[in-house]
């Protein structure tokens, strides 16, 4: 997370602006799009390209840069900008910055708005202090040379990194302990690279898997016995939690920056295979389930949904179809969703939907059939239909829709819906998802409520349950970003209640930023993240769901920055 002090110099910004020819303002300009600091942070997150050889290319047009002057703007542009400008600078939620564009303007210009940020979004990275005047100027000549490339990754490079610690033939034959393993919750431990393997029903940490470097997301493979974790260096570890100490069996680098990971679950092909899917080179790999041995590579370069050629679509969110042995796979800058047939590996068909652009996280409506994904950027929820293998809709909601996996309940008056909050705005959108008993409402906005307040990341409920926990924890209100909105699904007319939940958890100092509900197995308890820096004590807070009272508070010096939490059986089901 970056410094709260951006985006606090906006008259500075306003005077310069007004001061610049209105070609520049306009050139930097978000076109009708804003975004707040909020998510300018959010998704202006480091990536682990930084690191990795590129060539130099000198563009004799640009200002002349030394090899270490290049080095270093490489360094901080791709732990600063990388993710908002992508990593080929063709644009994403930032604009492009492609030396046909930057090197009209100039460095003097360039500068400018690094310094002083604009009121579209662009941080204020030099009079926010986060950036000094030295690398102000260092970046301003960066941005003008030509992009450097970062190497590819093939199926070799894969296998180079392979590791299996644990082959098959050597695994358990039956479960060697005497844990409820549907009730374990996988915790990311974001920056110590971790992830805690906690007992639902004793609130004990069962171990602590080391995991790939800022560790992203935990799922389930269909039989529930093995665990995939992606870290955002692409690193996938299997883990087989029928071991008398659940641990790594095996583990690879898929590319050289991901997020995403899910394993097959339809009928026949349950554990069989495993997919992962690429930020940086953009492409997804298909793996054997059981021993992560890559098969099949496919790239996701091609045209957007407006017939232009990007270099870089992202993989965003995958999820396993159960209508069709296929895996959903979203690619963010194009706003496809590719349907993968993963019946016959050598001979991959693919069904390619156009949806919207850019495509980020969703999940599936409470029958499994449809797969509703956030196009953020457009401010729609996309409906794919993985039963007829086409979409169903594309639905307009609030401001930059964030559901992680979404919230599936009966609405009292308009039947099933799926739940969305937002990133951008205090609202929740309700999306009818019953095309049979409910037409009229099938993939239209139902309701839509106000929650406290916008930098929502996650929202969560559970069939067993009629509460509905949206979390804050990228407002810039602390007393927000530290408490949990929680509503009566029967009552949404009553708003919503909140809960002190980083008051409750009795901690020292810190951002204690609540962040993702996430149910039990029974559905009786709801647990929450107080998430604080690395260097700060965190903790994770269980409350009850009848009575919405604390019901535990789980501290260890171990469990640093704990963000997302995948309990086990919820996760194999699709269940949220
Ligand atoms: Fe995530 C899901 C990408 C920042 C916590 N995140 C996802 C998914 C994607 C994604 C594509 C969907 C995966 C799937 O379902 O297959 N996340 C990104 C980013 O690109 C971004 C914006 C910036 C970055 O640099 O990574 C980003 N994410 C974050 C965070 O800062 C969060 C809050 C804390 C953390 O641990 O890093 C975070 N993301 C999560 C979580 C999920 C997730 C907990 C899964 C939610 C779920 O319930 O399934």
């Amino acid at each position: 997370m970056k410094s709260s002090r951006r985006n606090t110099t906006i008259r500075p910004v306003l005077a310069l602006l007004a001061i610049l020819p209105l070609s520049i303002s306009l050139a930097f300009a978000q076109d009708d799009k804003t975004h707040s600091a909020a998510e300018l942070k959010y998704q202006a997150g480091g990536s682990p390209l930084a690191s990795e050889p590129m060539h130099q290319n000198i563009n004799p047009k640009a200002p002349p840069m030394t090899k270490a002057e290049f080095e270093s703007g490489k360094q901080i542009y791709f732990q600063r900008c990388a993710g908002c400008h992508g990593v080929l600078r063709k644009g994403a939620t930032g604009k492009a910055l492609t030396p046909d564009i930057t090197l009209d303007k100039g460095t003097d210009y360039l500068k400018v708005f690094i310094n002083y940020g604009s009121p579209a979004g662009m941080p204020n990275w030099g009079t926010s202090g986060d950036l000094s005047d030295k690398e102000v100027d260092l970046m301003a000549r960066y941005i003008q040379q030509e992009p450097p490339v970062p190497p590819e990754f093939s199926i070799k490079d894969m296998e180079a990194t392979w590791k299996e610690v644990i082959p098959v033939a050597k695994r358990p034959t039956k479960k060697m302990n005497n844990y409820n393993i549907a009730n374990i919750f996988s915790t990311t431990l974001r920056d110590s690279g971790e992830v805690a393997l906690i007992d639902g029903d004793t609130k004990k940490i069962i171990n602590i898997v080391k995991t790939g470097y800022a560790v992203h997301i935990s799922r389930t493979s269909a039989s529930g016995r093995y665990l995939f974790v992606i870290g955002r260096d692409a690193r996938i570890n299997l883990i087989d939690l029928w071991m008398e100490k659940p641990d790594t069996v095996a583990e690879m680098k898929v590319g050289l920056e991901a997020r995403s990971v899910e394993t097959s679950k339809f009928k026949g092909y349950e554990d069989k295979y495993a997919i992962a899917g690429d930020y940086w080179p953009p492409q997804f790999v298909i793996m054997e389930g059981d021993t992560l041995k890559p098969l099949k590579i496919v790239s996701t370069r091609g045209m957007t949904v407006d017939n232009e050629y990007h270099p870089e679509p992202r993989v965003a969110s995958i999820v396993a179809s159960h209508y069709r042995p296929e895996f959903v796979v979203s690619a963010k800058e194009t706003g496809k969703i590719m349907l993968v047939d993963y019946k016959d590996i050598n001979n991959l068909k693919t069904t390619t939907l156009d949806a919207a652009k850019f495509l980020h996280d969703g999940g599936l409506d409470s029958t499994g059939r449809y797969f509703l994904v956030a196009a953020n950027a457009s401010n729609k929820i996309a409906v794919v239909d993985t039963k007829e293998d086409k979409m169903a809709a594309i639905v307009n909601v609030g401001k930059t829709p964030h559901p992680g996996r979404g919230a599936n309940f009966i609405h009292p008056k308009f039947g099933p819906v799926w739940a969305t909050s937002h990133l951008g705005d205090e609202t929740i959108s309700m999306i009818g998802t019953d095309p049979v008993k409910h037409k009229a409402q099938a993939w239209k906005v139902v309701d839509s409520i106000k929650g406290q307040g916008g930098g929502s990341l996650f929202i969560k409920t559970h069939p067993k349950s009629r509460n509905l926990w949206v979390d804050t924890p990228l407002n810039p209100d602390t007393k927000l970003s530290q408490s949990i909105a929680v509503f009566d699904i029967d009552h949404f007319e009553k708003g919503y209640v909140t809960l002190p939940i980083a008051e409750w958890a009795g901690l020292g100092e810190g951002a204690k930023r609540i962040v993702q509900p996430e149910y039990n197995k029974a559905g009786d308890e709801v647990w929450f993240s107080v998430w604080s820096a690395k260097d700060k004590e965190s903790a994770i807070v269980v409350v009850d769901d009848k009575t919405r009272k604390l019901k535990a508070v789980i501290k260890d010096p171990k469990l640093i920055t704990p963000t997302g939490k995948f309990n086990i059986n919820n996760t194999q089901h699709d269940i949220y």
